[in-house]
């Protein structure tokens, strides 16, 4: 068993801390108690504001309503860069690592003032303006945040793309909402490789005719495709425009972003954040979880395409004058000790990963690490899955020498912002908890039946009240918000994870309760897999699970019924796997497939799940009953031929 003792709240982390314990509960009570003093408070020391709001907060969650701040009036760009100028002009904002540990760069906030207002005028001279939507699909480079602030300085609506997604996400993404130009490099690289971004995006772009411009940044000086009417260079438009771009006063409830993640069921959700109550969170979790201090190096490892980048890397840093280290590589390239030498190089001091990447690095042995100082280090974070109690200790022994906190934070991209997790300082750790809620969050557990469940005991997680960065819609389809979220318990937010709460009124996140897959951290829905899949001609049906897997988390288990006819062999198991990275992205390539004569379904025709689940992870003894099925028999045959036999 762990020692808990070890993991109390240390000397050196209550000393630094913004908050000690007791300064917790203190707050904790009060945003619950007084939520408008306490939001006010909070809005007003962590954000400039050119327009005081003459209303903290309204809400009507049976309906999935929210604003933040009425009427209130900032600008996230001079939030994020403007207002640290006279004291933190030459302070560095961004420091890059290059993919090649030989290239990196320093960006001041005077820098990254001139450089966003160049890339929003350059957007404004293209006819880009408040409202607008600009889809961004980048690889990790000094561009990616720029690209975000010169949306948010005038008034548009950046939809960032994973530069991991195909050019069919891609276009899916830019058409569900309407985005008239889109952001991008020549190339990326990552692990030593290039990644074609700009060609994709030219294979996405034959389906969008709205889309007027493409900005491109030459990363790798590849040759690329090229439209003369609607392409331009980064460098040479940047260049023959002024650095100085008035910004605009934006609504608290004017749209921020929208970023598309998946769902349970149908095509992924374009979930929309705000100005206001998206920007408070994101600054403030990001002072008090990650007790940022002025000067200190913060480094997230996600990429810009996923919310933690969104909130961590960008918004949440920035907004605080952090120095914020932006990545271009891989944790494993030149090799694995790749992330420790970037901290030694760099002096980090804060360090914010996901359990997959440290999962990875685990199974390299101690060696990588050890043959670093990680001196600097302080402070070590988790996002994203739940981390395995082994992965936590390895983290917090052989990484940050029992020496530094680890916060394991829980949320969503629908929350915009850390909701459970610890306070450095203020929290004991356990390892593999997410431990207690953030300020003005309130967590609670449900029974299947809507009961709200008492004491130490495990349900579905959701959260009864508004918080300011909670998702205000899905973009173009406010039902689809009501339904997913707000409708399986009238008047709460669900969040469709499962968790335990314990004596202590710890919470331990147990993972999804639906269908939501969470592979190396990254969320995929089954049913886009399967839609995927069966567009394929080979393909008559296909049914995705998840199954544990040591470094990712889970992986993909599928089945696939042939098209009559179709012979199934090795050969189209692997077209079939490369298939699905195509359509939705390498990260989903599936583990496993698994050809299936017939699919377990219920005589109503639906696919039992459950027991497609049990098989593939190989736990034949809890399968549960099969009589409810209309062919039992099916069930036998997939048993035989299962792939992931212990
Ligand atoms: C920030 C982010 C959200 C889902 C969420 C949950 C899982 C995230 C976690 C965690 C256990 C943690 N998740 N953090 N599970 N412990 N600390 O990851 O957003 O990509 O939308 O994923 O990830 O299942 O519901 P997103």
């Amino acid at each position: 068993m762990y020692k808990i003792d070890n993991h109390k709240v240390s000397d050196a982390a209550r000393a630094v801390s913004h908050l000690d314990e007791a300064g917790y509960e203190r707050l904790y009570r009060q945003s619950l108690e007084q939520p408008d003093q306490f939001w006010a408070e909070q809005a007003e020391r962590f954000l400039t504001w050119e327009k005081p709001w003459s209303k903290v907060h309204q809400s009507d969650l049976s309906k999935g309503e929210a604003a933040w701040f009425i009427d209130g009036k900032l600008n996230v760009s001079v939030n994020c860069i403007d207002r640290h100028l006279a004291e933190r002009g030459d302070a560095t904002a961004i420091i890059w690592e290059g993919d090649n540990p030989e290239d990196d760069a320093h960006i001041s906030y005077r820098q990254l003032h001139e450089k966003v207002c160049r890339l929003a005028n350059v957007l404004k001279a293209r006819g880009i303006k408040k409202g607008d939507r600009v889809c961004l699909y980048m690889p990790m480079i000094p561009e990616a945040a720029y690209a975000m602030l010169a949306c948010a300085r005038i008034g548009a609506v950046h939809s960032v793309v994973f530069g991991g997604f195909s050019p069919d996400a891609v276009r899916d993404r830019i058409l569900d909402s309407d985005c008239q130009a889109v952001i991008t490099a020549d190339e990326g690289v990552r692990g030593g490789k290039a990644v074609a971004l700009k060609t994709s995006v030219e294979k996405a772009l034959k389906d969008c005719p709205n889309v007027h411009t493409v900005v491109t940044v030459r990363r790798t000086g590849a040759d690329i495709p090229w439209n003369e009417n609607r392409d331009i260079w980064y460098h040479e438009a940047t260049a023959a425009v002024s650095a100085d771009c008035p910004a605009e006063a934006m609504d608290s409830e004017d749209p921020l972003f929208i970023l598309y993640t998946s769902g349970s069921t149908g095509k992924p959700k374009g979930v929309l954040h705000t100005t206001g109550g998206y920007l408070l969170m994101a600054s403030m979790t990001h002072h008090y979880v990650f007790d940022y201090h002025p000067g200190e190096v913060y480094w997230c490892t996600a990429d810009v395409g996923w919310i933690t980048g969104h909130s961590y890397i960008v918004y949440g840093p920035l907004c605080n004058g952090a120095t914020t280290l932006l990545f271009e590589g891989v944790p494993t390239y030149p090799d694995a000790s790749r992330c420790w030498q970037v901290i030694d190089k760099h002096q980090v001091n804060i360090f914010y990963t996901a359990p997959t990447a440290l999962r990875a690095l685990m199974a390299k042995g101690n060696e990588p690490v050890k043959s670093s100082s990680r001196a600097s280090l302080r402070l070590l974070g988790t996002v994203g899955e739940p981390i395995n109690p082994e992965a936590w200790e390895w983290y917090f022994d052989v990484v940050g020498e029992r020496r530094c906190p680890i916060v394991d934070t829980w949320w969503q991209t629908e929350t915009g912002a850390a909701m459970i997790t610890p306070l450095p300082g203020s929290t004991d750790l356990k390892p593999g908890s997410a431990t207690r809620p953030f300020f003005g969050v309130e967590p609670a557990l449900y029974d299947p039946e809507g009961n709200e469940l008492e004491g130490a005991t495990s349900g579905n997680l959701v959260i009864k009240r508004s918080w300011p960065s909670q998702i205000r819609t899905v973009y173009g389809d406010h039902q689809r918000l009501v339904d997913t979220y707000f409708s399986t318990y009238k008047g709460v937010y669900f969040t469709g994870d499962g968790a335990r709460r314990d004596e202590d009124g710890y919470y331990w996140i147990t993972g999804r309760v639906d269908d939501v897959l969470n592979v190396s951290g990254h969320r995929i829905g089954t049913a886009e897999v399967e839609s995927a899949l069966v567009l394929h001609d080979a393909v008559a049906e296909a049914a995705v699970v998840g199954c544990p897997h040591d470094i990712k988390g889970q992986c993909l288990y599928v089945y696939v019924s042939p098209m009559n006819g179709v012979t199934p062999s090795d050969e189209l198991v692997k077209e079939l796997k490369s298939f699905v990275a195509d359509q939705v992205g390498a990260f989903a390539r599936p583990e496993y497939i698994q050809w299936a004569p017939g699919l377990p379904k219920t005589r109503s025709g639906k696919i039992m799940r459950r027991i497609l689940r049990k098989i593939a992870c190989d736990e034949l003894d809890t399968l549960g009953d099969t009589s409810t099925l209309a062919d039992p028999s099916v069930v036998e045959e997939l048993i035989a031929n299962r792939l992931n036999q212990a």
